[in-house]
């Protein structure tokens, strides 16, 4: 364990930093065109999503809108709930939990369809669902074979490039998506004639003339009365002397009016404006974003041109750092893609899906996916992209009250596990997955957190409302657990795992299940300090403190590890993916070496119980608990389980990472991404026990290296050195606040 502690470290602060070599450019390289998806490389400005497959003659080029989503605002409340409450708890109490998640079945699910089942496309809570594709057909002068084909994605740049030569000549397509403009655009160099085309499945009218290609269409929503999503999407094709460019936008109602006039304009400002100056002012948002961080680790490689392939092998084979390092930085890149701070938070899929109806709907999974999704916020030094999670929290609100109120009796907001666009915060259609109710308590911390970043007061009072009615919902919900006279949440369960009743029964649905104690807790604790903060509500916050002390403490099975529930249960899967009984330890603060040390055995003893495999983003998270507990060997484990091949040679696939670097839990799945980049950066620097722990966790395979840029709680950006695991050289400085506009809120439910 290397822990260096920069209170005892003063004088080396002084010494300065001398600036370490920058220009390190992570650049994804292959030598074939993509055969599938998952080869493809994404591009995104948050709004607009593309993956080109590469293909020499006809390229297909999948497109995403963020805001694409069917279904629509629907009534999820169930009059039967209410009533059975009183009986679900009744039976909870006297430990039959089979009996109460029986009647659960029957009484206490969202009214309607819930989710689906997944297949969300057909009911109200609707999906996520893919754009369509653009295809370019591509008419070359010759027949001659094609040499020194190149697909490369550059981390630096946001930018795709196909390269290849072909009768002797040198060919080259590049494309990028503008944050600025809100354009995605191609440029086509090479002696081709290229044609285009749009496409979709369903729901989709095109219309080509000689301004361009538009499709346009509505999306159903299933809802009686409620007009479907509209959309529309346009292609615009320019060409001068040698080059042929291609701009590309779509919107959607959920976003503005007028989507085609939203379009129209932006493809039409675009054009006017020229390629060079779009791909210019592209640049410079995105450096602004993406240049905040630098991490190296060992020598960087000189050449250039090792392709992804080259580089993992050196990885598995060698530990060579290249590819975990770019994998943080493929992180940070798909975390600025995937949103913008006036629209949704990235989903399950970031904001890439090829299909009408992605896995679990592409949708917003609050048990850990969407907030994984946004652990390397704050930390990788881009916490405006934490704001589009904080609105869509703040705008759920009003339909988590009504939750609140018709399935608890309770005041304050609450949302459950499933969740989408349109404010679905009641519980999912399958209580043992579906009854946790903790999903808005714990967005509600996202906003805690980032205060914690920025120590930006503003936006702690704007955003105080978030936390207090979460934490109002849980004073009046729960309950008295009978044998200590603790105060629990119930019904509930620990996702999403079941444990055995009596030894034979497998049931999931409890009282105070150790992740709810944890999250409570740490909301109870952050709506207290922000009241003091904010000098409001003493009494309010009294009131929690008081509630806080009758909480069930944390208890050791007599096994050794942290019980999951309440009663030293047996897990019906000891190995499950979710390890929600340590939310504590990561993503919150209240298990540390330093508050709570006699807990950090029994944390290892939970993660050696659980093991080191599971889906993509189980490895991601225990990469992070690892991490928080100084074990950056076995942190290390998990970013190579991480970062297994996905794709196995008979064709199947397994938990880890697909060929363009896309998490596979699988099937693709971002939050592992999001989760290994956090992971990453936590084995480097840590910041949640009131102190600033340089290479709190480096694993022995990386003994020297650098990073800039990453961020602490108190909201300073950090700068550190090492040498044979030792930090050589540090400094801090004072992070800018990033902008928070309150025209950033978005369309509201
Ligand atoms: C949670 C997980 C699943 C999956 C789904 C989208 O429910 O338990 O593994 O990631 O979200």
């Amino acid at each position: 364990m290397n822990r260096f502690f920069l209170a005892m470290a003063l004088p080396m602060l002084l010494l300065g930093c001398r600036k370490p070599s920058s220009d390190a450019s992570w650049n994804l390289i292959t030598d074939h065109p993509a055969q599938i998806w998952e080869e493809c490389f994404p591009l995104g400005n948050g709004h607009l999503g593309m993956m080109p497959d590469g293909n020499l003659e006809n390229e297909t080029i999948v497109l995403n809108d963020i805001t694409l989503w069917s279904g629509g605002p629907s009534d999820d409340s169930n009059p039967k709930a209410l009533q059975s409450l009183p009986e679900i708890q009744r039976l909870l109490k006297e430990g039959k939990n089979d009996e109460a998640q029986n009647l659960m079945y029957e009484t206490f699910v969202c009214g309607g369809a819930g989710s689906g089942h997944g297949q969300g496309a057909k009911v109200p809570f609707g999906c996520y669902q893919t754009l369509g594709n653009m295809t370019i057909e591509y008419q070359y002068p010759n027949d001659d074979s094609v040499t020194n084909y190149k697909r490369e994605l550059c981390l630096n740049d946001a930018i795709h490039k196909v390269s290849f030569e072909k009768g002797g000549q040198y060919y080259e397509r590049e494309a990028f998506i503008s944050r600025l403009d809100d354009v995605a655009v191609v440029r086509l160099s090479g002696p081709v004639s290229v044609s285009l085309r749009l496409s979709r499945e369903e729901k989709a009218e095109v219309f080509a003339d000689s301004a361009g290609v538009a499709m346009f269409g509505q999306l159903d929503s299933h809802v009686e009365d409620v007009n479907g999503m509209l959309y529309y999407a346009k292609t615009q094709k320019v060409t001068s002397n040698s080059e042929t460019f291609i701009y590309f936008c779509s919107a959607t109602d959920f976003m503005c009016d007028d989507p085609e006039a939203y379009v129209c304009e932006h493809l039409q400002k675009a054009i006017e404006k020229g390629f060079e100056t779009v791909k210019k002012d592209h640049l410079k948002t995105y450096h602004e974003l993406f240049d905040r961080v630098e991490l190296q680790i060992g020598e960087h490689k000189e050449n250039h041109d090792l392709t992804l392939e080259e580089h993992w092998r050196d990885f598995l084979e060698n530990d060579d750092p290249w590819l975990p390092v770019c994998y943080f930085h493929f992180g940070r890149y798909l975390l600025i893609s995937s949103t913008r701070e006036d629209l949704l938070p990235p989903n399950l899929q970031g904001l890439w899906a090829n299909t009408i109806q992605p896995p679990w709907n592409g949708d917003y999974h609050l048990n850990i996916n969407v907030e994984m999704n946004h652990w390397p916020c704050e930390i990788c030094n881009l916490s405006e992209l934490h704001l589009p999670l904080i609105r869509f929290a703040e705008r759920l609100m009003p339909s988590g009250r009504k939750t609140a109120q018709s399935f608890y009796g309770a005041r304050g907001w609450t949302a459950h596990v499933v969740c989408n666009p349109w404010g679905f915060t009641a519980p999912g259609e399958h209580p043992s997955w579906g009854a946790t109710n903790t999903g808005g308590a714990w967005l509600a911390l996202h906003a805690w957190q980032h205060y914690e970043f920025t120590q930006d007061l503003d936006f702690l009072e704007e955003t105080y409302p978030l936390m207090k009615e979460a934490a109002r919902f849980f004073l009046d919900a729960m309950i008295e657990e009978p044998e200590q006279g603790w105060l629990v949440t119930a019904p509930t369960t620990s996702p999403e795992n079941a444990f055995w009743l009596n030894d034979s029964t497998a049931v999931s649905v409890c009282m105070g299940s150790t992740m709810d104690v944890q999250i409570v807790s740490e909301l109870y604790d952050a709506v207290c300090q922000s009241a003091e903060l904010l000098g409001v509500d003493s009494a309010f916050a009294d009131s929690l403190r008081k509630a806080k002390a009758l909480f069930p403490p944390m208890q050791v099975s007599e096994e050794g590890y942290l019980q999951e529930w309440l009663k030293d249960y047996k897990e019906v899967e000891p190995q499950h993916r979710h390890v929600s009984h340590l939310f504590g330890l990561y993503p919150g603060t209240m298990l540390t070496p330093f508050k709570t040390p006699e807990l950090m055995e029994p944390c290892r003893q939970t993660l050696l119980r659980r093991g080191d495999e599971g889906t993509g983003w189980s490895r991601a998270w225990k990469i992070c608990f690892w991490a928080r507990l100084g074990d950056g060997d076995h942190a290390y484990q998990l970013l190579k389980n991480l970062l297994q091949p996905a794709i196995q040679p008979d064709g199947s696939h397994q938990a880890g990472t697909y060929p363009n670097l896309f998490c596979a839990h699988p099937p693709f799945q971002i939050d592992g991404n999001f989760g290994g980049t956090a992971g990453i950066a936590e084995m480097l620097l840590q910041s949640h026990d009131g102190k600033t722990e340089l290479l709190p966790a480096l694993p022995s395979a990386w003994k020297s290296g650098h990073f800039k840029g990453l961020c602490t709680r108190g909201g300073e950006m950090m700068e550190c050195a090492w040498r044979d695991g030792k930090v050589v050289r540090f400094s801090q400085s004072k992070k800018q606040i990033p902008r928070n506009s309150s025209e950033s809120r978005g369309t509201s439910f």
